[in-house]
């Protein structure tokens, strides 16, 4: 039996109940095969594979908190410290109901490749909680924040475990977060990115992540010789990713046609107007139905995604699994040439599937979403120099970042004779520097 054969299905038995996990696992060791097979005996003297899909560390623990009416709940908190080989670990923080072990199992794992394709020192790490910010107060979400570092704090610092946003966790949280830590250590630096500009944040973090996405969606392009410009682009999502990866594409000169949220898809025949779903998401923390109070001309698919609308290009920057089959050969269907994730494993592994078989032009979420990392790393960078850069000198690394990974992917595909294999390139390129730092530290 292979080694990577092995290492499946000892994963499988062990951690049946983790399918979210076991596919993020499945998909990086079928990619990484022939590294593997050039590389086994070593491989194994070391247990690479072993030790690759075990986390180092995960914590958990109880988050009580009081609401307005005095009520008190109890959500559940969790960090998974999954790699550190190539540096602290580093990785958001999710807020959502659906945040259980396999959820941040798989989060954590594909961080680490991603962190590892930046070309930057940051290891692999996610947490979050089962707490839901949908229609809390501030007070709320601030009483949920302080105790929930309560007890992360313990675990976190700026050289050693540095948490960010991700689903429900955005400017707002990560300032109570960042003063309940310093309250309790009593030490400004940089345990958190994403922090307000006034208080050690980075220009540009904001932005990152969605405009990180564009840039790489240009690339792309670019040596397909074609560009965004009249492109026809459906976005799913309406948060941080969503709208940034909207005004880049719309400056790009793009026809974005639609967004979302989990009720239902706005779409715009005449283009997305970003100021009003700005005011709706990000003043009033909204739902995206109310677009259609503001653009009478739009129309409002209650419970719909938007991938059976004819587009060029799919950007889903929602969450997991949200294209499926059915919703990959509604895209194909209707002439949709490029998939470019921004959200984490937006794409189910039939959705990935049928990319294959009808040539899409497909790029994982891994290497197409690391903009926001990779300007998380330029924070920390940012604080412990004490210095700050302009967003003009961000954005300029931004954009080299994303077409160096560009690059490194493509290169890594074509070196392991799977020209124009985005994923397969992503993985064997994210993993070969993980091994590399592996080996040389020793069985630890
Ligand atoms: P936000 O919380 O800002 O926005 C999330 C958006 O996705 C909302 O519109 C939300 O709608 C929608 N959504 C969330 N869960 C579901 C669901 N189960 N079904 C349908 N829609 C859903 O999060 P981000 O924009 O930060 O994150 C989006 C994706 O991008 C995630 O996969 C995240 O892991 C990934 N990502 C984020 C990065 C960042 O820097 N923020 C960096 C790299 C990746 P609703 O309000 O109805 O829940
Ligand atoms: O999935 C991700 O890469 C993020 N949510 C951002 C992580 C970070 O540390 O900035």
């Amino acid at each position: 039996m292979s080694y990577i054969q092995e290492i499946n299905d000892v994963l499988s038995h062990k951690y049946a109940s983790e399918p979210e996990f076991l596919r993020a696992v499945r998909e990086v060791l079928s990619s990484i095969e022939p590294v593997v097979s050039a590389n086994e005996d070593k491989y194994r003297q070391n247990a690479i594979l072993e030790r690759l899909v075990e986390p180092e560390r995960i914590i958990v623990f109880r988050v009580p908190w009081i609401d307005d009416k005095g009520q008190v709940h109890v959500n559940r908190g969790y960090r998974i410290q999954f790699n550190s080989a190539i540096g602290p670990y580093k990785g958001g923080l999710r807020f959502h109901p659906s945040v259980n072990i396999s959820i941040l199992k798989f989060l954590s794992f594909e961080q680490i490749f991603k962190n590892s394709l930046t070309g930057l020192p940051i290891g692999g790490g996610k947490g979050g909680s089962d707490f839901d910010p949908h229609g809390k107060s501030d007070r709320e979400v601030m009483a949920f924040c302080q105790s929930f570092m309560n007890e992360l704090y313990k675990y976190v610092g700026a050289d050693e475990d540095v948490p960010a946003g991700d689903i429900g966790v955005g400017a707002r949280e990560i300032g109570y977060l960042f003063g309940q830590y310093k309250r309790l250590k009593n030490l400004h630096e940089g345990v958190l990115t994403g922090k307000g500009i006034s208080y050690g944040g980075s220009l540009a973090r904001t932005e990152a992540t969605g405009y990180g996405l564009i840039y790489m969606v240009n690339e792309i392009l670019s040596h397909n010789n074609d560009t965004l410009a009249g492109k026809r682009v459906l976005v799913s999502g309406s948060g941080n990713v969503a709208i940034f990866a909207i005004e880049k594409a719309q400056q790009m000169g793009a026809q974005v046609l639609t967004c979302s949220d989990s009720n239902g898809t706005i779409y715009d025949p005449d283009g997305i107007k970003l100021d009003v779903v700005k005011k709706i998401k990000l003043e009033r923390r909204g739902r995206i139905s109310e677009y259609l109070k503001e653009v009478s001309t739009a129309e409002y698919h209650e419970g719909e995604r938007p991938w059976n609308i004819p587009c060029d290009i799919a950007l889903p920057c929602a969450t997991q699994n949200e294209i499926e089959e059915k919703d990959a050969l509604n895209l194909i269907n209707n002439g949709c040439r490029y998939v470019v994730e921004g959200a984490n494993m937006p794409s189910s592994y039939e959705a990935i599937h049928e990319y294959r078989r009808n040539g899409i032009i497909f790029m994982p979420g891994k290497a197409s979403n690391a903009g926001g990392v990779a300007v998380s790393a330029l924070e920390m960078a940012q604080n412990s120099r004490r210095v700050s850069w302009t967003f003009e000198e961000v954005d300029k690394m931004l954009h080299r970042i994303m077409a160096d990974i560009y690059s490194k992917v493509s290169s890594a595909a074509e070196k392991y004779g799977c020209e124009g294999d985005f994923m397969a390139g992503a993985n064997i390129a994210g993993f070969e520097k993980v091994a590399e730092a592996m080996m040389a530290q020793g069985i630890v």
